[in-house]
């Protein structure tokens, strides 16, 4: 028997480190590291079963060819050769008579690996000239305001919860999509730390928190600056830290001034009194934290409420004190080498960029000139996971769309696939991860052989490279080879990466970044901003065109809902599902049997009113599209919203469609984030219909 070091793959800010026990090729068990001081001996529920996908009987195995009409579900099995063969023949017609621009690779977070990720998003498709993917679906927006804000998506550990007295969760549900960090949480409540949920769902985190502030979708920025405006106003604020570590601090003040409690209340719907009282917790207890994610921003003003949220620690001094900040990503300390990820200078320029959560639209005639003609999934589930689904699936139907996609299983856009391709798991193959919620490297090791047919996505742009007749090097090496490269071009210049060496991550596994000095991310009180200070005014934003100051701007959807009281759409949100990420882990029996079936979330008054019991099947519907789900009537949500987790693949689902089909294809305020959560929908009870 031997043992295996590997690490979880999945789009999850934990990374954890695993162990597979293999025997005679076949992996036997697969456990956490009870070394590792995140993962600390324990997988969440969703990837403790790892050993039940990668050996499920409905794993793609062989490459298939469609047979029947698209869609159909009728394949037959075909070669390798004949696959990659079929492709670059279909490519060159392509390039030769509309241009490789009409060429759209599409990928986001299946694995978040530096080599079956990074570098597949990057070197056959630049060589190529092909369209470019902006991938926006997830945290383009927060990433942005970060970048403005603070300069770098630097974050503290986990276990400085410990050192914090009062955190504020903010739009962000770590019980179920960061669950390393909860028992240090509740050792920091333990240890007699406040924690306040903000969020309009009563979450798994939010039961357990101390206080939960429940309010409206989208009013974020007004709620930030109303606490601003409290501090301000009682003189609370670090004048002293503002003035040697800020830029605009007077004028964010004026800002904060235009929302005092009772307007601040009127808009967010949170009582003033807990205004002013969470006002001055967050002004007189520290350190403070405010922990936050990704699920605040998929809102038409997205981009402006992380803005806000990057500013409020800086007006209370808390940048760089032990346990205080801001703890959002860990992202941007490994920071590839870009050059040594994508070979750009070697390359054509991209021709054109493509925002992934337009994919619908851009399939169907918003993207022209040359329109798309051929499409190449892998790493992603669009027609689950992507907004205005139904769109997206019209566009898959075009009979002169040549669309292939890279798969471990038949999932709901692989059906509608030309040629579906056999994709390894993390046991199959080799790469290095970089978390977005702690500071280790994590090296994994192959623990089996492939199953099947299977390869992994950077061999398969091998041999579309070698289909293709490009001879660069760094097109056909190995995945181990291109870690080297990339690694040594980082560490070069980025000192977080010194002494970190391809050989000590193979023999170690783990490997802290090293963070000598930058331990507390800011403590020196300078920024890697151009002005070396935490931007409240921002320069940067205003070169956008956009309003340098953090400000609260209702979404036009919502706006356009108040000025109608005969508006009966419920705002329906849909962030994580407990038990999948994303769609991955979806198609798995076990879990969706412990996720059960898929469900809304609707307050009692609003059930009411429209004749809902819980257990009622409904249909959720907007001017895109419609989905039926079953009923939670619940006070989890306040009147005018619903909840109705993403995830659940339509192909398992009553009449073949999920959430997503009504979700909204806008762009927010900021780096053409996606608006899932601005999603306007009227739900009604429907007599039982037919079964699926
Ligand atoms: N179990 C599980 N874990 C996951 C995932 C998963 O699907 N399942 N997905 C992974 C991915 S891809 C990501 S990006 C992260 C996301 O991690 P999180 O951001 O923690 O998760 P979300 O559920 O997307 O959103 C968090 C919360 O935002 C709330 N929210 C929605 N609108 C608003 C608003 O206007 N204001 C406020 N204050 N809150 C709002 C939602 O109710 C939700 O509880 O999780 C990762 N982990
Ligand atoms: N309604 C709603 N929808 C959302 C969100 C929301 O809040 N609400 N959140 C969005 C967010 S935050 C995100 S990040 C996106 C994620 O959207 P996607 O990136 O599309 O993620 P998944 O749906 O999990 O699909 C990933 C697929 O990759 C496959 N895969 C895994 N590993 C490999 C591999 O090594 N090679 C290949 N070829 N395939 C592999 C998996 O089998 C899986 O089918 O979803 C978004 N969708
Ligand atoms: S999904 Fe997250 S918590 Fe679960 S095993 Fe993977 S990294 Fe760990
Ligand atoms: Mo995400």
């Amino acid at each position: 028997m031997i043992r295996i070091r590997g690490c979880c793959p999945h789009d999850c800010p934990d990374t954890c480190a695993t162990i597979t026990e293999v025997e005679d090729g076949q992996a036997l068990r697969f456990y956490a590291d009870p070394d590792h001081p995140v993962t600390r001996g324990w997988l969440c529920a969703k990837v403790r079963p790892y050993l039940e996908r990668v050996y499920s009987p409905d794993r793609l195995l062989y490459p298939l060819r469609r047979t029947g009409p698209k869609g159909a579900g009728r394949w037959e099995r075909i070669s390798w050769d004949e696959a990659i063969a079929t492709i670059t023949t279909r490519w060159r017609e392509i390039i030769a008579t509309y241009g490789a621009a009409a060429i759209l690779p599409y990928s986001y977070s299946g694995t978040l690996g530096l080599v079956q990720m990074g570098i597949c998003n990057q070197r056959l498709w630049n060589r190529m000239g092909a369209s470019g993917l902006e991938r926006s679906i997830c945290s383009a927006a927060a990433h942005a305001a970060v970048m403005a804000t603070l300069g770098a998506r630097h974050g503290p550990d986990y276990a400085d919860l410990l050192h914090s007295r009062l955190i504020l969760l903010w739009g962000h549900n770590p019980a179920s999509t960061a669950p390393h960090v909860m028992p240090f949480l509740r050792q920091a409540q333990k240890q007699g730390a406040y924690v306040v949920v903000i969020d309009p769902r009563r979450t798994l985190t939010a039961r357990s928190a101390d206080e939960h502030i429940q309010l409206r979708p989208a009013t974020d920025a007004a709620l930030v600056l109303g606490l601003m405006q409290v501090i301000f106003n009682e003189g609370l604020h670090d004048e002293p830290w503002l003035e040697a570590h800020s830029l605009g601090w007077r004028a964010l003040r004026e800002r904060a001034m235009q929302y005092p409690p009772e307007r601040t209340s009127a808009l967010t719907g949170v009582p003033a009194a807990t205004i002013v009282a969470l006002a001055r917790r967050y002004a007189t207890t520290k350190p403070a934290l405010l922990k936050t994610a990704d699920g605040v921003q998929r809102h038409q003003n997205g981009g402006q409420t992380f803005r806000a949220l990057c500013c409020l620690p800086a007006v209370v001094g808390q940048y760089g004190a032990r346990g205080g900040g801001l703890a959002f990503s860990t992202g941007g300390y490994a920071a590839w080498d870009g050059e040594a990820l994508g070979h750009r200078r070697d390359c054509p320029p991209t021709p054109r960029i493509v925002n992934m959560n337009r994919l619908g639209a851009a399939l169907t005639g918003e993207v022209r000139d040359p329109p798309i003609m051929a499409l190449y999934v892998y790493g992603a589930n669009p027609v689950t996971s992507s907004p205005n689904a139904g769109l997206i699936v019209q566009g898959l139907l075009r009979e002169d769309l040549f669309t292939v996609v890279h798969e471990q299983f038949l999932t709901d856009t692989a059906r509608y696939a030309d040629l579906v391709l056999p994709a390894t798991t993390q046991l199959e193959h080799t790469d290095l991860h970089a978390a977005y919620g702690h500071r280790y490297l994590q090296y994994n090791h192959p623990a089996i052989a492939p199953r099947g047919e299977a390869r992994s996505n950077w061999d398969v742009m091998r041999l579309l490279a070698a289909g293709m007749g490009y001879t660069e090097p760094w097109l056909h090496e190995s995945a181990e080879e291109a870690i080297r490269g990339v690694l040594d071009a980082t560490r070069a210049k980025n000192p977080f990466l010194a002494g970190i060496t391809l050989e000590r991550l193979q023999a170690e596994g783990t490997v802290r970044l090293n963070l000598e000095g930058a331990d507390v991310p800011f403590a020196s009180g300078v920024f890697p901003t151009p002005s070396g200070k935490v931007e409240l005014y921002s320069a940067a934003m205003a070169a956008r065109g956009l309003d340098p100051l953090p400000d609260y701007v209702e979404p036009p959807a919502l706006r356009e809902r108040a000025a109608r009281p005969d508006d009966e759409r419920l705002i329906v949100l849909s962030g994580a599902s407990h038990h999948f990420v994303s769609s991955s882990m979806a198609n798995q029996p076990d879990l969706r049997a412990k996720e059960g079936a898929p469900f809304i979330e609707i307050n009692p008054a609003d059930a009411a009113a429209r004749g809902i019991a819980s257990g009622d099947e409904v249909v959720v519907e907007n001017e895109r599209g419609w989905c039926r789900l079953r009923a939670v009537v619940t006070d989890d949500v306040p009147p005018g919203v619903a909840v109705a987790p993403k995830g659940h693949w339509g192909s398992l689902s009553p009449d073949g469609r999920n959430i997503n089909w009504t979700t909204p294809d806008d762009l927010a305020d900021l780096a053409g984030q996606s608006t899932f959560h601005t999603n306007l929908a009227r739900v009604r009870r429907v007599s039982r219909v037919r079964e699926a």
